[in-house]
């Protein structure tokens, strides 16, 4: 078993990972910024180390820092979290080559699934149903990029190899608009991620987004802990997530686990991760992998009882995968509200000092955090300052207790958008099940009208 781990992030995972650290009997450090010093984890670290000033950049994105930290409390491994550097190829790379465990794929996985050309290419030979597309990255001919969009069928969308999370894309509706968006979306992309590299695919236009969680050991054994439904998002930001997602059957469920798992084994992959897909008229379609533990990981931890950070650390520390497929039985339905500091109507970040602060409890609660009664949220970092996942026998009594929770949930002396998720778990399309990635746009495009239009 690792002895001692660096937790190389803040906020609520890195509380998440000190917690399971703890569990396992792993000493903790803890890293941070100069305005992060009163982090709930922080205080509870064995050890801590600040890193740089308050800019990410800095701090939690200081690879020679972190990697002095681990060198100075003498640790053996680093946490990356999500964000950061969690899915940088070049941080995992320095890590081993400095002597230090990281906690997730090889750097060569990492890499491989940051060029979406290249993770797509590696899909579609593992067997994983891709969107019709380029199938490989697009040159400026005109008139081979027109044939090939009139074989795909408009609408297409080009998006950025380096991209990912919805920066780099554009939509393209008829053949005399398709050069300049190439053109366009090649410069941007050259300009965010140093890669001029696009492709294509059908645009596909009303999709859930619908995710395949996966454990690997990286000795040749894979398991997939079913899917999460993430389509209430906005501006590629998710805001609610749930698990299992309506509608699928335990067929599709385990036909497309299988399908994820034998990637797996295939790409080598080790830790946990994620398969993205978008789901249309019943099929599913490959579009990106996640190589970090996600925010959303607790609504699939609730509904098969699999702690992921502990299965995260004990991979790293070299255990075969203890569970097999036939272990993972899924167990009523799980929802997360995500709570951001930011103003519920203008989306606005509200940081600012918690004057108050309740969490609600009761069978099916759980609240991971790392907010309390006094404590300052920087202006310097994401606004998601915890997220409220409830557990239920079935979606019906999962959504009754969100809307409990969210009621009893007490955040003062700042903004939050627990209105925004009160409104959303009390919406009858939302209630229904299904809606598509573009149904909480519309609902907030016309709450707009009706609110401010007046
Ligand atoms: C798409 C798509 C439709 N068709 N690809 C956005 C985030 C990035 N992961 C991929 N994204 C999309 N790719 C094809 N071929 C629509 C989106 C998309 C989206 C996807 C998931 C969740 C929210 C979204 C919001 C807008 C667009």
């Amino acid at each position: 078993m690792l002895d001692k781990v660096v937790i190389a992030n803040r906020g609520e995972i890195a509380l998440r990972v000190l917690r399971a650290c703890h569990a396992l009997g792993i000493k903790t450090v803890a890293v941070h910024s100069t305005v992060d010093r009163n982090l709930k984890h922080v205080g509870m670290a064995d050890e801590s180390v600040c890193i740089g000033a308050a800019s990410a950049q800095e701090s939690y994105l200081n690879i020679p820092r972190i990697i002095a930290a681990a060198e100075v409390t003498d640790a053996q491994a680093i946490h990356p979290g999500y964000g950061f550097l969690s899915e940088s190829a070049d941080f995992a790379e320095r890590v081993e080559k400095s002597g230090f465990v990281f906690i997730g794929p090889t750097a060569d996985v990492i890499r491989l699934m940051g060029d979406k050309v290249q993770a797509i290419k590696a899909m579609q030979a593992a067997g994983v149903p891709c969107v019709p597309g380029s199938d490989g990255p697009l040159d400026d001919d005109v008139a081979s990029n027109a044939a090939l969009a009139r074989g795909i069928g408009y609408p297409v969308i080009i998006k950025a190899a380096g991209g990912g999370g919805g920066r780099g894309m554009r939509v393209v509706h008829t053949e005399s608009a398709l050069p300049n968006a190439i053109q366009t979306t090649r410069a941007e992309a050259k300009a965010a991620f140093n890669n001029d590299m696009v492709y294509m695919e059908k645009f596909l236009e009303t999709p859930r987004h619908i995710e395949i969680q996966v454990l690997a050991d990286g000795q040749g054994n894979a398991i997939h802990l079913g899917e999460r439904d993430c389509s209430m998002q906005r501006r590629h930001q998710k805001v609610l997530e749930e698990a299992p997602a309506p509608g699928i059957t335990p067929e599709q469920r385990a036909a497309i686990g299988k399908v994820c798992v034998d990637a797996c084994v295939r790409i080598g992959y080790r830790g946990a991760g994620t398969f993205e897909f978008l789901f249309q008229d019943g099929a599913f379609y490959f579009i990106e992998m996640n190589t970090r533990i996600q925010v959303e990981h607790p609504v699939t931890e609730m509904i098969t009882g699999v702690d992921l950070v502990r299965e995260q650390l004990l991979i790293a520390s070299g255990h075969k995968l203890s569970l097999r497929q036939e272990d993972i039985r899924i167990s009523g339905h799980a929802i997360e509200c995500r709570i951001n500091a930011e103003d519920p109507e203008s989306f606005l970040p509200s940081p600012g000092v918690i004057t108050r602060f309740h969490a609600p409890g009761g069978p099916g609660v759980r609240v991971d955090t790392h907010i309390y009664d006094g404590y300052r949220i920087p202006p310097n970092y994401d606004s998601m300052i915890g997220k409220l996942i409830v557990h239920g026998p079935n979606r019906l009594q999962a959504m009754a207790r969100m809307r409990v929770a969210l009621a009893e949930l007490v955040i003062d002396g700042i903004k939050t958008n627990v209105p925004l998720q009160a409104r959303i778990i009390a919406d009858p399309g939302f209630q229904a099940g299904g809606a598509n990635i573009h149904y909480l746009e519309k609902r907030i495009a016309e709450r707009r009208e009706k609110v401010i239009g007046l």
